[in-house]
């Protein structure tokens, strides 16, 4: 019999099911470059009323969230605050630069949370010799803290920082649902502490693909024209919308079967040998262990032997996300293969 195979290497690996699927077939389409395609609409506003924003724009990526956001905020020349570990920094490809022609200030943060004071000197003085500092872009959840989530009061400091030092505040909300589900806290709370949202349907919400930005009218104007640019105005897009809508209605209350799973695996890890995990650090479905004796790749390499799947994420440290195509079961089963790896060696 050939065993399933346990992909934990990240929540973008979902299939949609077939009640996903019934609902593409069955979305009212039209060409959203005219803006009439009604499901995408219809998906936009959600959205942005769930945010508390005035608009809402879709994007085929959360990569493609940031970078128009990035580039609705800024002009070339200008520098843009984030945390060391952002995804913007490490995973898009240098596209701040490509893109906007801005420059990245990363900062250490702790836990992927940045604060006003480590922020505040790193703020450029009004003088010709220096860039602008023009933007903050924030991270929650946090992707390489290990799903971390960003307290709404360092949000609201920052907010408030950012305001009276001219600054706008983009959120790289990609796992936001996350944060939202952990917490309990309103996602209109959230965007109360952010010009601009980056939200992922695409990651544990399980559609095919589909961010959308969200943000005041004119942001949103400015970011469809960008949009366009970049090469992401598309046309019939309401058989993606209507996944991110079905996943929207079917797939956010269930993520706190994703963290707890993750939790589940998080204690078991630390209970081995040889392996940490930053359990403060563990608040949603992504689990960062470290290894003290065996090279990420090789206990990565060892596990997909045994099809159980997941991704060195540096040379000690090896990533597992938990998603709607993982159960309980399949959480067992991968803590049975980690034990018999460890055992082996
Ligand atoms: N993250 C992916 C990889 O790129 C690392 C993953 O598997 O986690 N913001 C955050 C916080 C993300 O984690 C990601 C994807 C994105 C933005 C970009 O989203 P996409 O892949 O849709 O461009």
């Amino acid at each position: 019999m050939i065993s399933k195979v346990i992909d934990l290497r990240s929540d973008t690996i979902t299939k949609p099911g077939q009640a996903m699927r019934e609902a593409i077939a069955h979305a009212e389409v039209g060409d959203d470059v005219f803006a009439e395609d009604a499901t995408a609409k219809h998906l936009q506003e959600r959205v942005a009323a769930l945010l508390g924003k005035e608009a809402g724009l879709f994007v085929p990526s959360g990569t493609m969230g940031n970078q128009v956001s990035i580039k609705s905020h800024t002009n070339p020349g200008d520098e843009v605050i984030c945390e060391k570990e952002s995804h913007c920094f490490h995973y898009e490809g240098g596209g701040p630069a490509l893109l906007s022609g801005v420059q990245l200030r990363s900062l250490r943060g702790k836990r992927g949370t940045i604060t006003v004071e480590e922020i505040k000197p790193a703020l450029r003085p009004a003088d010709h010799h220096f860039p602008r500092s023009r933007l903050i872009v924030l991270e929650n959840t946090h992707n390489r803290a290990g799903g971390a989530i960003f307290s709404l009061e360092t949000m609201a400091n920052i907010y408030d920082f950012a305001k009276s030092n001219g600054l706008a505040v983009h959120l790289d909300g990609a796992r936001l649902w996350n944060a939202h589900i952990a917490t309990g806290i309103p996602l209109s709370e959230y965007g109360k502490y952010v010009d601009s949202a980056s939200l992922c349907f695409s990651k544990g919400l399980g559609a095919p693909v589909g961010s959308v930005v969200v943000g005041s009218r004119d942001f949103i104007d400015r970011a469809h024209r960008f949009r366009k640019i970049f090469g992401g105005g598309m046309r019939q897009i309401g058989i993606l919308a209507a996944a991110c809508l079905f996943a929207l209605d079917h797939n956010l209350q269930r993520l706190k079967e994703d963290h707890d799973n993750a939790h589940e695996l998080a204690g078991f890890l630390t209970s081995c040998e040889g392996i940490s995990v930053d359990l403060e650090a563990t608040q949603t479905n992504i689990v960062i262990a470290h290894f003290e004796k065996m090279p990420a790749a090789e206990f990565a390499e060892r596990c997909m032997k045994k099809n159980l799947l997941c991704i060195p994420f540096s040379a000690q440290s090896v990533r597992f996300v938990t998603h709607l195509d993982v159960y309980r079961s399949d959480i067992q089963e991968a803590m049975n293969i980690i034990e018999s790896i460890i055992k082996a060696r």
